[in-house]
């Protein structure tokens, strides 16, 4: 198994969506994938009908891009993905997504514990509710209060947790807004993700100069397989403007 390398300054992971990606569209999307340089594939989502194993399976039929687990709950389980993220929804207060789900997984992660990510999985509310408001039963952070974005993330990190994950949700209409990436990345220093609603490349550029370490990129690549592209290229630009 490829060793899988912890997300770098700037990254660019394609979310599939388990429940739409197979077959035809699956080859063809990480054909883009591959061609583009993306660094992570990401898949889970907060409700799938799919198996998530033979996901993985049919991706790496494809692809030799690292896949992370993105789990939407504990039946997402599985050690076939490369590296896992075992995610804290740090801004929510259900305690089962915050503690429950992981005692009830620990014997299971114990044997795969050298592939998880420890991530506070931060929502941001910005716009109409998402799937996984709903889902985890949570109430996302208003975007127009940075000041508990940016105090969520802070706690998040002061417990140990591995990355912060600032989310808008799949789909959203707005993806987090950049001051509000900006902010959080002044005030911590783990790596820092960006997800939910980013549909162009400016959009990317805009989040990567924010500060983001990693961006997720879903809904948009799948109406726009260019916007994997784009999104890379950006990537390339930046980690090299960065380092000149
Ligand atoms: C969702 O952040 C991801 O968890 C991706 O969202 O599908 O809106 O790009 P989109």
């Amino acid at each position: 198994m490829k060793e899988f390398k912890f997300p770098g300054d700037k990254s660019v992971a394609l979310l599939l969506d388990p429940d739409k990606a197979g077959g035809k569209n699956l080859a063809d999307i990480l054909k883009v994938a591959e061609e583009s340089g993306t660094d992570f594939i990401l898949t889970g989502g907060s409700l799938t009908f799919t198996n998530i194993d033979r996901l993985i399976e049919e991706v790496k039929l494809y692809s030799s891009i690292p896949v992370i687990l993105f789990p939407g709950n504990l039946l997402q389980l599985s050690h076939k993905a490369d590296a896992v993220l075992l995610l804290s929804l740090i801004s929510g207060r259900n305690p089962e997504l915050l503690i429950g789900n992981h005692v009830i997984a620990a014997p299971y992660l114990k044997t795969i514990r050298d592939k998880l990510i420890s991530v506070g999985y931060i929502l941001v509310s910005c716009g109409t509710k998402t799937s996984v408001e709903y889902i985890s039963q949570t109430e996302a952070i208003p975007y127009d209060k940075p000041d508990i974005v940016i105090a969520t993330a802070l706690a998040g990190e002061m417990l140990g947790l591995q990355m912060i994950y600032l989310e808008a949700g799949s789909g959203a209409k707005n993806h987090v807004p950049a001051s509000i990436v900006k902010s959080v990345r002044e005030s911590i220093s783990v790596p820092l993700a960006v997800g939910g609603g980013i549909r162009d490349k400016r959009e990317v550029e805009e989040i990567f100069r924010a500060g983001a370490n990693l961006i997720i990129l879903g809904n948009g690549c799948e109406s726009d397989p260019g916007l994997l592209a784009d999104a890379c290229k950006t990537r390339d630009a930046l980690r090299k403007e960065y380092t000149t």
